[in-house]
């Protein structure tokens, strides 16, 4: 048989099976691009995935705006790179999104593409981190944690459990970050309170576990001496574990790890014992998200700033349970 003659018997059959299969499950339902369009698209610059909290707020935020629920969810992760948020933000603006959810890098720096937002007519969300802008109005509302008083905590725990002659290594977030800057602050607010404390090593790990690992092995081969490792989150904090174990320390018994986020897995290693405090930072702002989307679509006017209820972690009030329901 030619070539042709033989493609055209092929596809004559491939109909034929087609209109039977049709004919014998009934009508299909569409799924053309009308039902497609129907979605309300959100395009959503995340960070990056630095982070278990990062790695949970990704989660939270997919499951959230899923086909489901009526969304289509348009990723782009920036690799904690702000330039590449801003280049998927314009994306965003170009392809038409019905809304824009950013999670920022850093607070600085975004009144020029957030007014691009604006003159397109696409709302913004700011979810996690603040931004500081000169005008407020170029972003809808945000959600997102008490940093400074995330701070607050570790330190007001640490006036009760530390002696007045700490030596403390700070592993910073991301220099820039809100997260960073207010966990920061409340550490050195505490230690102009508290002239005993000493601050012996201080430098940013950009919450990545291997730059918290490398941070805390260099200062060990340097033979620096300190009680307390403040780590401002879990990934940092696991590395340093790692570092202490690998010089023949024992986390939480030679040296203090007090760590941010509570993600399941930190929590297990403050039930091990080995970080003693967990300040909980909740990366849960999916179904948050989309509350406030909801209430902008029927017309209401969600609050400025919504500020997520969070506690602390130590071995007098932790329990599997509350790991078991954790989520990230
Ligand atoms: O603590 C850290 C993540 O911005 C709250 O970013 C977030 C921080 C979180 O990488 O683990």
């Amino acid at each position: 048989m030619k070539p042709l003659l033989k493609r055209s018997l092929l596809r004559a059959i491939c109909v034929g099976l087609s209109v039977l299969l049709c004919a014998c499950t009934g009508p299909q339902p569409r799924t053309e691009p009308s039902d497609e369009r129907k979605l309300t698209v959100i395009g959503f610059s995340q960070v990056g995935a630095e982070s278990d909290w990062r790695n949970g707020n990704t989660k939270s935020m997919q499951q959230a705006f899923s086909a489901e629920n009526g969304y289509r969810l348009i990723l782009e992760d920036a690799q904690q790179k702000q330039e590449k948020q801003i280049t998927a933000i314009r994306n965003f603006i170009n392809q038409g999104v019905d809304y824009i959810v950013l999670a920022p890098t850093t607070e600085r720096g975004w009144d020029t593409v957030l007014a691009e937002a604006n003159a397109a007519g696409i709302p913004v969300i700011i979810v996690d981190r603040m931004i500081e802008v000169a005008d407020d109005s170029l972003f809808t509302c945000w959600i997102g944690s008490d940093f400074r008083k995330e701070g607050d905590t570790a330190v007001a725990w640490m006036d009760a459990h530390m002696p007045e002659d700490a030596r403390i290594v700070h592993l910073q977030g991301s220099i820039g970050s809100s997260a960073q800057i207010g966990r920061t602050e409340g550490l050195m607010a505490a230690l102009e309170t508290h002239p005993g404390w000493s601050l012996v090593f201080q430098g940013s790990g950009d919450f990545i576990q291997a730059k918290g690992q490398e941070l805390v092995e260099s200062l060990l081969k340097s033979g620096t001496e300190f009680d307390v490792i403040f780590s401002e989150n879990d990934n940092m904090a696991y590395g340093a574990i790692d570092a202490l174990k690998a010089a023949g320390l024992q986390p939480g018994k030679d040296v203090t790890i007090i760590s941010f986020d509570a993600s399941s897995t930190a929590l297990r290693l403050v039930l091990s014992g080995a970080i003693t405090l967990d300040v909980e930072c909740n990366p849960m702002h999916g179904p948050r998200a989309r509350s406030v989307i909801e209430q902008l679509r029927s017309g209401e006017t969600p609050p400025k700033y919504t500020y997520v209820d969070e506690t602390r972690f130590d071995a007098s009030n932790l329990t599997e349970e509350i790991i078991s329901r954790r989520g990230y």
